[in-house]
């Protein structure tokens, strides 16, 4: 039998464990490299407030990496071969706990950038992408939750060798149909992580780099989008995907390359305020709550 004591502090133990996670939201929990799953946090940035609330300002500082600060010595960097799998584990709370709460639905995506420039600069190439599958009626955050987190990510094969940061992103588009502006709760919501990674291998491409904050704009057709009214096509939000064998190959450094960003870019990168979703409150948390009870009543996704 526990003793009071130790059952009053088993619970300070749990409650301490999840502090600020609060239900829904999601971040990066762990990768799987080589088929091998390395343990929490191993290799990623810690998340900014050990809070799973998302980045709500696409022109915020805070979309790099939702990390408290971009210091590189907070975490190690993991070795994986360039054209290899790499499986991102999103939970909410750690593992074990759901990936993401039914009903944040939207894109998965995925950006690299060398590690020497910590994310600034043009820097950030596209390197996965998923969006919305009209013939099954399913979200890329459908598939995650279906695969209880995992998410597989191929490094490009012929990058040239060095260490990088990749950012693998989830966005949920349910309070997307109001565009983010003065209404600091409306809009996409954006769950991006940073994961610090030496890549292996004898590649020389350095990708077209974009800058990040700037690869969003809030009325992008990706980010400006009503969930709810029926759709049958969906434009992924963000520079145009990296396909490996597509670019130049350059004898400099993996660092920076003097590329500016896309059209997209955009200067209103003062702002420093970031709000964050503290809950789902929004206005369509009602709505979003009756269609996740339609959904388990159809026994659509087993979530
Ligand atoms: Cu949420």
């Amino acid at each position: 039998m526990i003793k009071k004591a130790t059952r009053i502090m088993l619970a300070m133990v749990v409650a301490a464990a999840t502090a600020g996670m609060v239900e829904g939201h999601t971040f990066v929990t762990s990768v799987t490299i080589d088929g091998k799953e390395l343990a929490e946090n191993k290799c990623i940035r810690p998340l900014w407030k050990e809070d799973n609330s998302p980045q709500l300002d696409p022109n915020g500082k805070d979309m790099l990496c939702r990390t408290k600060n971009m210091d590189p010595s907070a975490t190690e960097v993991c070795d994986v071969t360039a054209g290899s799998k790499i499986t991102i584990l999103w939970t909410e709370s750690g593992k074990g706990s759901r990936a993401i709460a039914p009903g944040h639905n939207g894109p998965c995506l995925a950006y690299m950038s060398p590690i020497a420039t910590n994310g600034e600069g043009p820097v950030w190439f596209k390197i996965f992408e998923d969006g919305y599958d009209a013939a099954k009626d399913k979200w890329c955050t459908e598939k995650v939750m279906a695969a209880k987190g995992y998410m597989d990510i191929t490094i490009p094969a012929d990058i040239k060798p060095g260490q990088y940061l990749l950012r693998p992103e989830l966005i949920s588009l349910h309070e997307a149909d109001r565009v983010f502006g003065k209404d600091k709760t409306a809009g996409a919501q954006y769950y991006p992580g940073c994961v610090q990674l030496n890549v292996k291998g004898t590649g020389t491409a350095v990708p077209q780099g974009w800058s990040i904050p700037g690869i969003y704009k809030p009325t992008d057709p990706g980010l400006h989008f009503n969930l709810w009214d029926g759709h049958k096509t969906y434009d992924i939000p963000g520079p145009k995907l990296y396909v490996s064998g597509s670019a130049p190959s350059n004898p400099g450094p993996a660092t920076t390359n003097s590329t500016t960003g896309n059209n997209n870019n955009n200067n209103n990168n003062n702002n420093t305020s970031s709000p964050s979703g503290k809950n789902c409150s929004g206005k369509n948390a009602k709505r979003r709550r009756r269609i996740i009870i339609n959904n388990n009543n159809n026994k659509r996704d087993e979530m």
